[in-house]
C-alpha cells in the first residue's frame, strides 16, 4: 500500500534505524493543526506528534503533507504517534506571513510544483515570477497552469506572454468548464510521483483535483463578485491518489510567498537576466551607468522588460535583507542536528546497557 504513495528503496534504507527501533513508516496525506492522517501498511492512521517532536516543531516547523515519518501504533488502534521525520528530498517552503524567522513547509517530497493562476484578474506576471523562484528553489520542477481559459478572449496569446517569463518551464492552458487541457495536465503527473498545486485562493485548484479524480472530493466555492478574489475554501493540505497512479496535493490558497534562501531559485527563474549580467564589461557591474552594461542595453533595446527587471531587483533585495536571518537559521539547524546526534548517542548507549 505505501508503494502507491511513493515508498522506495532509498526510503527503506533511510528508514532502517527507525525500523530497528520498532517504528513503522508512513506518509502524511492530510496535515491539520492537531492531528495528521498518515498512510501506512496498517491503513490510514490518525497521528499526533510525540512530545519531543512537538517541542522541536516550535522552532523547526511541523512535519508537512508529503513527509515520510516514523510511527508507533498500538495494535488494533487507528491512532499513532509520530516520532521522527525522514530527510526531505524536496520541499516547497515559504516564510510564514507573520514572521521573518519561521519557515513553513507547504509540501514535502514533491516532484512537480504546479503554479496555478487563473486567466482573469488574478493573472499577475510579477507574482508568478515570485512563485516560480520559490518553486525552482524547492528542488521540484515547476509547471505553470493557467486555469479558466474559458474566461479569456485570447488564451493562446496570454499564455505566450507568460511563457516569456517562465524561463523554459511548461505553460499549460486549462479550463475545467470546457474540459480543456486536462490531458496535458495528466501527462505531467507520473505514477508514484507527487505534484502539488500552489496558487491564490479561487484560481481553481480544488476544481482541478475533482476533475482529475473524476469525483467531487474537495469543496469548491464561487469567487467574490466584487474583486474576483477567492474565499479560502480549502483550509488544510491533502494528498490524493489519482486513478493514473500519480499523487496530487491540494493546498489552501496563498496570495504571497515570502522567499527564503532562494538564491538558486532566483537565478533559475531569472536565467535571462543572469546571463545578460555575465555579458556586462565589468564583473561587479551595478547596471546603473557603467559602460558596456549588457542589462541596460537590453532594457533600452526593449529586449528585457522593465517591470521584470524591477521585480528581479526587488526579490534580490528581499533576499539580501534576509541574509542575516538566514545565518541565524543556519546556526539553529546546526544546533538541532548536534542535539539529535547526542540524543541518538545517548539512546544507543542505553540500548547497550539494556543488552
Ligand atoms: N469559468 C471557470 N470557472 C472555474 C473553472 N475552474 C474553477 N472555476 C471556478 O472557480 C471557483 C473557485 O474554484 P476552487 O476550486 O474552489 O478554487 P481554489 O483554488 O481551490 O480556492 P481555495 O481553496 O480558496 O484556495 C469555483 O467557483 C469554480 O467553479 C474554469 O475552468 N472556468
Ligand atoms: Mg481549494
Ligand atoms: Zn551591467
Amino acid at each position: 500500500m505505501i508503494e502507491q504513495y511513493g515508498w522506495s528503496e532509498a526510503l527503506r534504507l533511510a528508514f532502517e534505524p527507525h525500523a530497528r527501533a520498532g517504528y513503522i513508516p508512513g506518509r502524511i496525506i492530510v496535515q491539520q493543526r492537531e492531528a495528521n492522517l498518515v498512510a501506512t501498511e496498517l491503513g490510514t492512521l490518525s497521528a499526533r506528534l510525540s512530545g519531543r517532536l512537538r517541542h522541536e516543531a516550535r522552532e523547526a516547523g511541523h512535519p508537512a503533507a508529503g513527509d515520510w515519518v516514523a510511527l508507533s501504533s498500538s495494535a488494533g488502534e487507528a491512532k499513532a504517534t509520530i516520532h521522527a521525520v525522514l530527510p526531505r528530498r524536496t520541499a516547497f517552503v515559504r516564510r510564514a506571513a507573520d514572521s521573518k524567522q519561521t519557515v513553513q513547509v507547504i509540501a514535502a517530497n514533491i516532484d512537480i510544483v504546479f503554479v496555478v493562476t487563473s486567466m482573469n484578474a488574478d493573472l499577475n506576471p510579477r507574482r508568478l515570477e515570485r512563485f516560480l523562484a520559490a518553486a525552482w528553489q524547492s528542488g521540484a520542477k515547476p509547471v505553470v497552469v493557467l486555469t479558466k481559459a474559458d474566461l479569456s478572449e485570447q488564451p493562446e496569446a496570454q499564455a505566450a506572454e507568460i511563457a516569456t517569463l517562465a524561463a523554459g518551464c511548461p505553460v499549460l492552458i486549462v479550463s475545467v468548464r470546457q474540459g480543456r487541457g486536462l490531458d496535458d495536465l495528466k501527462d505531467h503527473i507520473r505514477p508514484g510521483e507527487t505534484c502539488v498545486l500552489i496558487g491564490s485562493s479561487g484560481v481553481g485548484k480544488s476544481t482541478l483535483v475533482n476533475a482529475l479524480l473524476g469525483e467531487e472530493r474537495m469543496a469548491t466555492q464561487e469567487i467574490r463578485a466584487g474583486d474576483a478574489r477567492g474565499r479560502h475554501t480549502t483550509s488544510y493540505r491533502q494528498l490524493f491518489l489519482l486513478p493514473g497512479g500519480g499523487l496530487l496535493l491540494d493546498t489552501p490558497g496563498i496570495r504571497e510567498v515570502g522567499l527564503i534562501d532562494a538564491d538558486a531559485g532566483l537565478s533559475t527563474a531569472f536565467d535571462d537576466i543572469e546571463r545578460l549580467a555575465e555579458a556586462c564589461r565589468f564583473t561587479n557591474c551595478g547596471h546603473t551607468n557603467e559602460p558596456g552594461c549588457a542589462v541596460r542595453a537590453a532594457l533600452e533595446a526593449g529586449v528585457l522588460d522593465a517591470d521584470r527587471w524591477a521585480n528581479y531587483q526587488k526579490l534580490a533585495q528581499e533576499l539580501a535583507a534576509l541574509g542575516l536571518t538566514k545565518d541565524r537559521m543556519a546556526q539553529e539547524v546546526e544546533r538541532q542536528r548536534l542535539a539529535s546526534l547526542q540524543r541518538a548517542y545517548r539512546s544507543a548507549k542505553k540500548d547497550l546497557r539494556d543488552l
